[in-house]
């Protein structure tokens, strides 16, 4: 039988090495980011519909979640999201991301509806918010008025106020919920929109975009903001404030600092702040951030 000579085999694993030292150039290598965030042709946030379930190295490790859970913020990531039918809607499937179990004085879930879905309404006195992540939802209100609801486009339903979100084909929304805080003299209407209506309002001291869903009048007792970052912009306030924040990334990726943690984090990802949790973020990659943002406000916290 013939056999290999130990200076061939030698010989082979040095052309191996060199090849690997030529290609590489010497230095550790990592996966583009390149390929991963490029946007082309992608329907509008389409990375909060198909998340990247984890990094790719991490993706088969048994346990492995981003997902964390703290007294005074919590991280919520695309893997650890659990799916079940929504109380008093039918055929909508939901995962609460924020509740007050946390400690929250809100809620904020995803409402996966398929054909033929409806919602259910609000408990008495709650207040609701839609915004559509993916497909399109048809809003009736209390007069029987229709208005259909694309990607991108919101509505505020003040509380007690009859509504109804029908869907004929899969629709995705971010919804939030509380208890309206009454204000003598001020009553809420209903509002429909869509992001690219809203204008873009100043930030004194800070360089993010920054666009409000809501009026900023007293009758309303939170906002939704839509915050865009380039790659390299960042919060120059390092924030601590009375007011909580939901907030679901739809674009980029960055890193957020919440209390003394420094998180990375991507689209899809769901973040809770407890009031006075320290918070800062910082975009990186190739592509914007873009995030959506609860705050509660207009009402003193005494
Ligand atoms: O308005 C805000 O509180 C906002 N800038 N906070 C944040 O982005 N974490
Ligand atoms: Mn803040």
């Amino acid at each position: 039988m013939q056999s290999f000579s130990p200076i061939l085999l030698l010989l082979t694993l040095l052309l191996c090495l060199l090849n690997i030292a030529v290609t590489h150039q010497g230095f550790c290598s990592a996966p583009s980011i390149i390929d991963a965030n490029s946007n082309n042709n992608k329907p509008l946030y389409s990375k909060v519909i198909n998340p990247t379930l984890a990094p790719h190295h991490l993706q088969d490790l048994p346990g492995f979640t981003r997902s964390v859970y703290k007294s005074d913020h919590a991280l919520i990531t695309p893997e650890s999201h659990v799916f079940s039918l929504l109380p008093d809607w039918t055929n909508t499937l939901g995962a609460y991301l924020v509740s007050p179990a946390m400690g929250a004085h809100f809620v904020m879930y995803l409402a996966k509806m398929q054909e033929s879905s409806r919602s259910g309404n609000p408990s008495k006195d709650v207040e609701r918010f839609v915004f559509v992540l993916q497909g399109l939802v048809k809003l009736t209100n209390a007069s029987g008025v229709g208005q259909t609801l694309t990607v991108d486009s919101f509505a505020y339903i003040p509380p007690n106020s009859e509504h109804l979100f029908e869907s004929y084909e899969s629709a995705t929304l971010v919804i939030f919920e509380r208890r309206y805080a009454y204000l003598e003299n001020h009553i809420p209407e209903s509002i429909v929109g869509s992001t690219d209506q809203q204008p873009l309002l100043d930030t004194p001291g800070e360089v993010f975009e920054l666009r409000k869903l809501l009026p900023t009048s007293l009758s309303y007792d939170f906002n939704i903001h839509i915050m865009d970052f380039q790659p390299g912009e960042f919060l120059n306030v390092k924030e601590v404030h009375y007011n909580q924040h939901g907030l679901l990334l739809l674009e980029g990726q960055g890193i957020y600092r919440l209390g003394d943690s420094w998180y990375p984090v991507e689209a899809g990802d769901a973040i809770w702040m407890a009031p006075f949790v320290p918070q800062w973020y910082a975009a990186l990659g190739k592509i914007r951030t873009r995030y959506l943002l609860y705050k509660d406000v207009n009402r003193n916290p005494l």
